[in-house]
């Protein structure tokens, strides 16, 4: 069967500064949480590889751009590091920074590819992580003049922004698992951060909208089904807090510029809610967005605690599900994460249903395998397994826009096999290989399915 997408139908990838750009502390840019970790605890990354070795996109932005033009790119997203473009988060703009994204936006326009720009993707600037991160409102008001700057510098050629990837992760990462610098584990602070999050968002739409900008802005939101192990009322109830705590924390705020009610009632009965200001509510209800970034890589299954929760514990998510691994699931074993392509629909049936439908595109789906070069035929990856999950997601999202979906676009991540934080270079996700020691990059397979299925704007499978 021809499974065809509708004209104009955005196709690309996406990647962020921090995973591409190298010169982590070159070209005048200020340190992120990121280097300072690696620098304190290299162990906690992969083979101890540390952010300053990337695919060096600083020196070989045109070739890489010059590569997305031979992958049919019509669109491509990266981030805007913020420590690059203010070095110190707050003071003087760094000016080898400006030269360098005007170079770029103004090369990738020149070969026709729209440039999708995210403004915050998990890369805080040092000294704004030493004055409290997002648990400090000065840090809010920071982010939200680094937007103003970003829309009055560039805004005259980037015509879709993001104000944040996965706004979550952080949070997660940072303050409740363990797996993001500053590795806190305390929730009420956690709240704070996500909170202040919506807040910095809130503000940077407001400034954007204020200032008559061209295009739109958006954001991108890492959006995990919560699928219930059955359909018994305590599985049910136990989803629908996942799905509270994990998608509608910053679904709802985006979309209706408001929280759920019954999120904000539960955190209130366990005393965990942040701390608020008066106004807080009638900024975040101006943040609603023109256009979401649907980021999906794996679903999240859920069933009932089976076990009373220890009162003396910290307060956790898990306080009010757990964790079901569902047998016979798919499941990628290098990243541990399950395969089940009909989320990407679910997402898309709920958006349709209960979000008014909005204008979204699917900004990062994907898959990271490990030894990629055990499939080197005739000098290239092939990487059948990804054109697989790539097209079996795509079915489903043809079926859900057949359905009446404005989903308009899908971007894979990632374009070249990038710099994966805690992973380094574990996984590889990419639809050119790069060779670490030399910098060389070679089309895998996927990426000449890829092409051809953005030039011919469908693609065939049975
Ligand atoms: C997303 C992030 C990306 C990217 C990707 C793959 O959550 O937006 O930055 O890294 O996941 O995940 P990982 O690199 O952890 O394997």
């Amino acid at each position: 069967m021809k499974y065809s997408f509708p004209d104009n139908f955005w196709w690309g990838s996406a990647s962020s500064a921090l995973q591409t750009e190298g010169e982590s502390q070159g070209g005048g840019k200020g340190l992120t949480t990121w280097d300072h970790w690696f620098a304190n605890e290299p162990n906690r990354f992969h083979q101890g590889v540390g952010p300053q070795d990337t695919s060096t996109f600083c020196q070989n932005w045109k070739a890489d751009i010059q590569l997305l033009k031979q992958l049919n790119h019509n669109s491509f997203r990266t981030s805007i590091s913020w420590a690059r473009l203010i070095p110190d988060g707050v003071g003087e703009v760094n000016p080898q920074a400006v030269d360098f994204y005007n170079q770029v936006f103004d090369e990738l326009l020149e070969q026709g590819i729209t440039p999708f720009i995210t403004l915050f993707h998990f890369d805080m600037p040092m000294a704004m992580q030493e004055i409290g991160g997002w648990e400090n409102r000065d840090v809010v008001a920071a982010y939200s003049r680094y937007a103003q700057i970003c829309f009055e510098l560039f805004g005259d050629r980037v015509l879709h922004w993001f104000t944040f990837n996965e706004p979550i992760v952080p949070v997660e990462g940072g303050y409740l698992y363990d797996f993001h610098y500053p590795n806190v584990v305390d929730f009420r602070r956690a709240a704070t951060v996500a909170y202040n999050t919506v807040l910095a968002h809130a503000q940077a739409v407001r400034a954007f909208r204020a200032g008559h900008f061209p295009g739109e802005i958006g954001i991108v939101l890492n959006l995990t089904p919560s699928y219930p192990r059955s359909q018994n009322p305590q599985d049910v109830k136990a989803a629908h807090y996942a799905d509270l705590m994990f998608n509608r924390s910053f679904l709802d705020p985006v979309l209706r510029g408001e929280y759920p009610a019954d999120l904000v009632a539960l955190l209130k009965s366990y005393e965990q809610l942040p701390a608020c200001q008066p106004d807080d509510s009638a900024v975040i209800a101006e943040g609603t967005i023109d256009l979401l970034g649907i980021n999906y890589y794996q679903p999240r299954r859920v069933k009932c605690r089976d076990s009373a929760v220890n009162p003396k514990a910290p307060f956790m998510p898990e306080w009010f599900f757990d964790n079901y691994e569902m047998p016979g699931r798919k499941m990628n074993p290098y990243r541990g994460w399950e395969i089940y392509e009909p989320g990407i629909y679910d997402i898309l049936v709920n958006l349709r249903e209960n979000y008014g439908n909005p204008r979204c595109f699917i900004s990062e789906n994907g898959m990271g395998v490990e030894n990629e070069q055990r499939f080197i035929e005739n000098g290239q990856i092939n990487d059948q397994y990804r054109i697989d999950f790539i097209s079996e997601h795509l079915k489903w999202v043809h079926k859900g826009i057949s359905e009446g979906s404005n989903c308009l676009g899908y971007h894979m991540w990632t374009f070249i096999d990038n710099w994966s934080w805690c992973n380094a270079y574990k996984n590889r996700y990419g639809f050119i290989q790069l060779d670490l020691a030399t910098q060389k990059r070679t089309i895998k397979k996927s990426g000449e399915w890829f092409a051809a299925t953005s030039l011919n704007n469908s693609f065939d499978k049975e």
